[in-house]
């Protein structure tokens, strides 16, 4: 269907004076953006008159789908009782207090405290100046490193950035906040599988062998900085943005045990892992761990209004608290009570829908049954689910399991046919991923694997013709092509595990 006049008007305004968010704003000029005019449940329209299932919620975020009258209700409601007022200078406001009370009544029992600001970024910023401080009130101020992951993701402002493992972000901008170093990532596709020790006869390691390896780099950079300087590790239960990286079954034991050897807290970033995607309230309940504290956002409104917030533990908390002396810092929007009217209405809704039961016992087993059929296609690689969160690695070679070439930009290619077939499916480099609203039925899990595998279909389709075009033409089949599709947006870097900045 042809788009409108009103949508050709929109589409030349963006490109004239929007700069989106990463983005090649050259790229995105030349070729226009796909405008989003509306939604309702799992599936948004856009200005095409096209209806497209959104395997993403949003950016995993609306986990609720896209009509729910109660969160408009609420919203509504809070506006005209009270639009806005802050929570600094001793005051504070019903919706900030009763989401504070609810948040600690559903985390684990060892956390009371919550700290609200407007993003999930914030929230972790938040969370870097909590652990410092907690570390010089017990008189301990040259604990300072954080120890985080390579291609793991922590927001966008300077301190998520640096916070975040992702080596494109680091190069742009300036220095990163100092004290920040980042280890391996138990990423079993792309960094374990078919290696092994030094030694040529040994074999290949297994996937457990890998996700202990992968915990030994940590007491190695623990002992290397001194345990007496390191304040935290801070991961991601499963890597969101990085590429849905599930770890091997033994990582999260092995990191337990060894945090257990030394005193440094555990952060647990829960922005996207947390309100049930992985089947429990939080990730970090799933892989049984007991962070110190949890920054959160996204899931906690269902992306209808930005919120996010640090869950904080009793160690931390009762230390902030009983030392006393000002904490400096905090924002406008910290507990914003329009935005906290939504968040608990949102909690409301998820406990009375029992969601997150649902998500571990039914929807979660049944997105993995049918997303482990598409392991058979000639393309993929590897299929993985857990909870509602899914990915497939593309692979050039499914016998031995040889990826593409970066510079192919193949999962750009899968993106975009997905795209035209009418389903969100995001790419990180080549590994494509799903994070489906949590509301979403049986019959529309088996529609999205549908439109996976036909977008799966195309894509080898093309690549096939683009081979033959190619060998004709005596071209190596290396060599990116303007016969491919063009991408919305910038080409991936030659990094394929850099995530974020490889797919957009
Ligand atoms: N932590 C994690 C684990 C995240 O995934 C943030 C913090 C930052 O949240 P805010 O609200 O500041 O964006 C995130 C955000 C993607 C994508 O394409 C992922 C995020 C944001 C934007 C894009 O996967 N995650």
């Amino acid at each position: 269907m042809a788009m409108n006049d009103a949508g050709e008007r929109l589409k030349a305004l963006d490109a004239r004076h929007h700069l989106h968010p990463f983005t090649d704003f050259k790229q995105l000029g030349e070729q226009g953006s796909r405008i989003i005019t509306g939604a309702s449940g799992v599936y948004i329209h856009d200005a095409d008159g096209q209806r497209i299932l959104d395997g993403m919620a949003g950016l995993w975020c609306v986990n609720l789908g896209y009509d729910q009258p109660e969160l408009v209700a609420a919203a509504s409601q809070q506006m005209t009782q009270l639009p806005y007022y802050n929570t600094f200078f001793k005051t504070a406001h019903p919706p900030a207090i009763e989401l504070a009370a609810e948040l600690c009544r559903l985390a684990p029992e060892h956390i009371n405290h919550v700290f609200f600001t407007g993003s999930g970024s914030e929230a972790n910023d938040s969370m870097l100046r909590m652990v410092r401080r907690f570390w010089a009130l017990k008189g301990q101020p040259e604990k300072q490193w954080i120890i985080a992951r390579e291609n793991g993701y922590h927001g966008s402002t300077v301190a998520g950035m640096s916070l975040g493992g992702m080596a494109p972000m680091h190069g742009q901008g300036g220095p990163c906040v100092p004290g920040i170093t980042h280890i391996r990532q138990p990423y079993w596709f792309a960094e374990g599988r078919g290696k092994g020790s030094e030694s040529p006869e040994s074999e290949p390691h297994s996937r457990d062998d890998f996700g202990r390896l992968c915990a030994e780099a940590l007491d190695a950079r623990i002992q290397e900085l001194g345990p007496d300087n390191v304040a935290a590790f801070l991961a991601e239960p499963v890597q969101g943005a990085g590429g849905a990286i599930m770890p091997p079954d033994s990582y999260w034991p092995a990191i337990k045990a060894v945090l257990a050897k030394y005193d440094i807290l555990l952060v647990v970033d829960e922005v996207i892992c947390g309100f049930g995607r992985l089947g429990e309230w939080f990730g970090s309940q799933h892989y049984d761990l007991k962070p110190d504290l949890m920054p959160i956002a996204k899931g906690l409104s269902s992306g209808y209004l930005p919120i996010g917030g640090v869950l904080v533990g009793d160690r931390v908390a009762d230390t902030l608290i009983e030392e006393g002396g000002e904490f400096f810092h905090g924002f406008t929007y910290s507990g914003h009570p329009v935005c906290a009217a939504v968040a608990l209405k949102t909690l409301e809704i998820m406990q009375r829908e029992d969601i997150v039961t649902r998500v571990r016992d039914d929807l979660g087993p049944y997105l993995a049954s049918r997303w482990a059929t598409l392991a058979d296609h000639p393309l993929v690689g590897e299929a993985r689910s857990l909870g509602l969160m899914g990915a497939l690695e593309l692979v050039a070679d499914k016998a031995s399991g040889e990826r593409f070439d970066s510079s192919r930009a193949v999962g750009n290619l899968c993106r975009d046919i997905c795209f035209e077939t009418g389903l969100v499916m995001r790419s990180v480099g080549d590994t494509m991923i799903i994070s489906p609203p949590l509301v979403i039925t049986h019959e529309q899990i088996d529609a999205l694997v549908s439109l996976a595998r036909a977008a799966l279909d195309e894509t080898a389709r093309q690549l096939a013709s683009h081979a033959a075009t190619c060998s004709s033409a005596a071209l190596k089949a290396t060599s990116p092509s303007s016969s491919l599709p063009s991408s919305l947006f910038s080409a991936p870097s030659s990094e394929p595990s850099s995530s974020l900045t490889s797919e957009s």
